[in-house]
């Protein structure tokens, strides 16, 4: 019998084909349907999201204001069903209407405004805040292109655009009323408001994520206008909009494009504002700014924001220095999520002198106080200053964003236990040394809610069923399967829900990519961006080493290892990364030699949908960075909150994850951070450690010989140069360890009784890794904002 809420949305659908698309279902498309799906949906949650504005705005609540330039967030509409408690209901409104609700959640395009880890933990932290009914905004650009599609293609990735707003997006209202002017050099560019809502899970807090689109003013170039050059004046317009056209795809790479500095001041300046307007609306006065507001940078992409709040401060309110800063340095903390050198973002103040000169003025002024004062703490030491200035001296200038972030700061975090302890002793060390107290860890976490009851719905029935329902918001709970860890018929049923998501990944395979794959063999997967530290050639090697000893006759249990990430454009490293494991791929798959025990497999374009696929069916999940390099990794937690089992490094949040679900429930290997450092003090080559190892020897040559590459000899010879010269992340160092640890795995997936109690327990021993846990932390520790319930009231209108 259907329920009221989906008879009453099975109506609200009917009327939106009518009202909202215009259309009769003669002429309408599943994309029409999606549509009058997600209007639905949204009808149903705009009384939450007014309801939340409104109890904020009345009870002048403390706020936190999330600033990052990129949220990739995956699509709304089954996260947006899930946390109101309408799936359900959805579903039985879609098939009274003969249509198929996985059909319409799959017509949504996902809004893919980030690269990668940055990106998606922007995300959960948006509905993390929500469902804590903390209150927050996040603050970004509304980027008209995402992050740029990927298709796989003999020759490796090939990038096409994003064009993610081409059917429009239900999900965002446009507030042309609240829109800012940035100037930016001699131009002013417009920022104008789109707003998304954020629901929480089993309350009424709908969060708003404010994202800036750029429109150039109408006045703008008039002097083009006056002197008869209309088309001139209309050509310039367009470049200002270019500003939100596209997200730059550098992923750990730092580029220095005059755009990009652009897209920062642009976002951070109209969401600075916006926060004027909105402490202003309330009767508070601009000094109460740091009471009202806590404000968290995402990295470094919006510390911009230290000069920029000083500059609105003095120059618009009349605010002096001294109070200026008090108030600057109150309100602002700071997320590192990177140790690379090459990531830090560093901008030649030439650059900065053209298009920011007010904020250049004001930086070298904070960098003058700041150094007076270290001078007097380190009296005679000129290292030490110039090591923490804000100023690279050089052949060029340039100033360091995340030493302007540290110096604007009242707490700065790293991402895991690990990367903040090395924060402290390695990137800034002297700077911890003046602030000691300043520095603290937050260590990442995911969204129960989306990693697990949208994406594992079978396991979130026999969660449900085994111990209760509160997982999705307590996810300690899960603590609570130990009652069932020995229960060889639960065990019998946990194998069963990973065999179901398993044989949902190998469907998409074959349907999407032509590949047959075996789904009882070890899926074996490693998805991330692609990056020489994150040694996806490490995992290909051992690819090649199996190979070879299959062909040999070895007996190796069924493996098959599935790859999926992005390369940025440039990096041409990368890229030819994927092509070895695209021509490991071609070559493996048809060798009849394999005979069912080997498969690679590279999925094209992976993405938060894609993630959604593919994390419930790892087996084995590939987490093999070189320690030290990976500030925290989040697809490893939302591959053990899955039931994998990780083979990883003691490298970013893979300690915490080993040390919560034990050592005999993780595969260890490799070099620890300090022994890396080691390695480098005492001029690490890697030739030694190849020549006393036959079998990886042997892989390299075979890689060498043109095997994967249709003969050609020279295709990977740039890759092989960089492993056997430099070798920058000690693959070869810890390429013995690796294989050990690998035959280990065999070993035990043997033994599926044993395989399904570890899987068991990852899953089990996973709720510290929950971003409710991150949040809880940031808004105890950091931000000092607290709980505000929203009452929905009676007598809104109803959809
Ligand atoms: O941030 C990642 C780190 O590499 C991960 O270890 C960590 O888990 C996550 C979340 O803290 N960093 C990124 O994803 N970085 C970027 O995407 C990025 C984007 C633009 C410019 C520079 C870096």
């Amino acid at each position: 019998m259907a329920s009221a809420d989906s008879q009453a949305l099975k109506e609200s659908m009917q009327g939106h084909l009518f009202f909202s698309q215009a259309k009769s279902s003669s002429l309408a498309t599943s994309h029409d349907h999606y549509r009058c799906l997600a209007l639905a949906v949204r009808d149903r949650l705009l009384k939450n999201w007014v309801d939340t504005a409104d109890t904020y705005t009345r009870e002048h609540v403390r706020t936190a204001t999330y600033l990052s330039a990129e949220y990739l967030l995956g699509p709304h509409l089954e996260n947006n069903l899930v946390n109101l408690g309408l799936v359900e209901a959805a579903r039985e409104a879609c098939a009274s209407l003969g249509l198929s609700l996985e059909e319409l959640i799959a017509e949504e395009p996902e809004p893919g405004l980030g690269n990668g880890g940055l990106g998606r933990l922007a995300a959960c932290f948006q509905e993390s805040m929500a469902t804590l009914e903390l209150p927050a905004i996040g603050y970004g650009i509304r980027y008209e292109f995402g992050i740029f599609r990927q298709q796989i293609t003999p020759h490796g990735q090939v990038e096409s655009t994003d064009p993610w707003l081409a059917h429009g997006n239900p999900w965002e209202v446009i507030r042309p009323e609240w829109s800012y002017p940035v100037q930016i050099g001699e131009h002013t560019v417009i920022g104008v408001a789109y707003d998304t809502p954020i629901l929480g899970y089993g309350v009424n807090t709908a969060n708003t994520l404010r994202l800036w689109s750029a429109v150039a003013p109408e006045a703008f170039d008039f002097a083009s206008f006056n002197a008869g050059d209309y088309t001139r004046a209309v050509l310039r317009k367009m470049q200002a909009e270019t500003l939100s056209k596209v997200l730059y795809p550098n992923d750990e790479l730092d580029q220095g494009k005059r755009l990009r500095l652009s897209q920062q001041i642009f976002f951070v300046s109209c969401s600075l504002q916006d926060m004027f307007r909105i402490l202003r609306g309330q009767g508070l006065e601009v000094t109460d700014f740091h009471r009202k507001f806590a404000l968290q940078l995402n990295d470094t992409h919006p510390a911009i924001a230290v000069a920029e709040l000083m500059r609105l401060l003095m120059d618009e309110y009349g605010i002096d220095w001294d109070t200026a800063w008090s108030i600057t340095t109150a309100s602002i903390s700071y997320t590192n999520h990177t140790l690379l050198p090459e990531a830090l973002e560093t901008w030649g103040v030439e650059l900065f002198e053209q298009l920011l000169p007010r904020q250049l003025e004001i930086i070298y002024e904070i960098n003058t106080r700041f150094l007076r004062m270290a001078r007097i703490r380190y009296p005679g030491d000129s290292q030490i200053l110039q090591r923490i200035s804000l100023i690279e001296e050089g052949p060029q200038r340039r100033v360091r964003m995340a030493h302007l972030a540290v110096v604007g700061s009242h707490h700065v975090n790293g991402v895991a236990e690990l990367h903040s302890t090395l924060l402290k002793q390695n990137l800034f060390a002297d700077l911890a040394r003046i602030w000691p107290e300043r520095f603290t860890n937050v260590t990442n976490g995911v969204t129960p809610r989306r990693w697990l009851a949208v994406a594992n719905p079978p396991l979130a029935a026999l969660l449900d069923e085994a111990i209760g329902d509160r997982w999705r918001t307590h996810l300690e709970e899960l603590q609570g399967l130990a009652a069932f860890a020995d229960d060889s018929a639960f065990l019998e049923r946990w194998q069963a829900v990973r065999d179901l998501g398993k044989q949902r990944l190998a469907q998409y395979m074959r349907r999407e990519l032509g590949v047959l794959v075996d789904h009882t063999s070890l899926f074996d997967v490693q998805v991330k961006r692609i990056h020489e530290y994150k040694r996806q050639h490490l995992a290909a090697l051992q690819i090649v080493e199996r190979y070879l000893r299959i062909r040999a006759g070895e007996d190796l249990p069924p493996r098959t290892f599935v790859f999926g990430g992005k390369a940025a454009p440039g990096y041409a490293l990368a890229k030819l990364i994927i092509r070895l494991l695209v021509g490991i791929a071609d070559v493996v798959n048809m060798d009849p030699a394999m005979d069912g025990r080997l498969k690679v497999v590279f999925l094209p374009n992976f993405s938060v949908s894609l993630g959604q696929l593919v994390y419930p069916a790892v087996d084995l999940s590939e987490q093999i960075s070189t320690a030290g390099k990976e500030a925290s990794g989040t697809g490893n937690m939302k591959m053990a909150l899955n039931g994998a089992v990780t083979i990883g490094t003691l490298d970013g949040a893979n300690i915490e994850i080993r040390d919560c679900v034990g050592a005999e429930n993780f595969f260890l290997f490799g070099h620890t951070a300090e022994q890396i450092e080691q390695l480098g003090h005492s001029g690490y080559h890697p030739m030694p450690w190849i020549e006393q190892d036959p079998a990886v020897r042997q892989a390299l040559e075979l890689i060498g010989s043109g095997y994967f590459s249709e003969g050609d000899r020279e295709l990977f010879h740039p890759l092989l140069a960089s492993l056997t010269s430099h070798d920058p992340f000690r693959v070869m160092a810890d390429v013995a360890d690796y294989r050990r640890a690998q035959n280990a795995v065999d070993e035990a997936w043997l033994d599926r009784g044993r395989w399904a109690r570890m899987s068991l327990h990852n899953t089990m021993r996973c709720g510290f890794f929950s971003s409710d846990r991150s949040i809880a932390d940031y808004a105890e520790r950091i931000w000092k904002v607290g709980r505000v319930p929203v009452q929905t009231s009676a007598g809104a209108p109803a959809p």
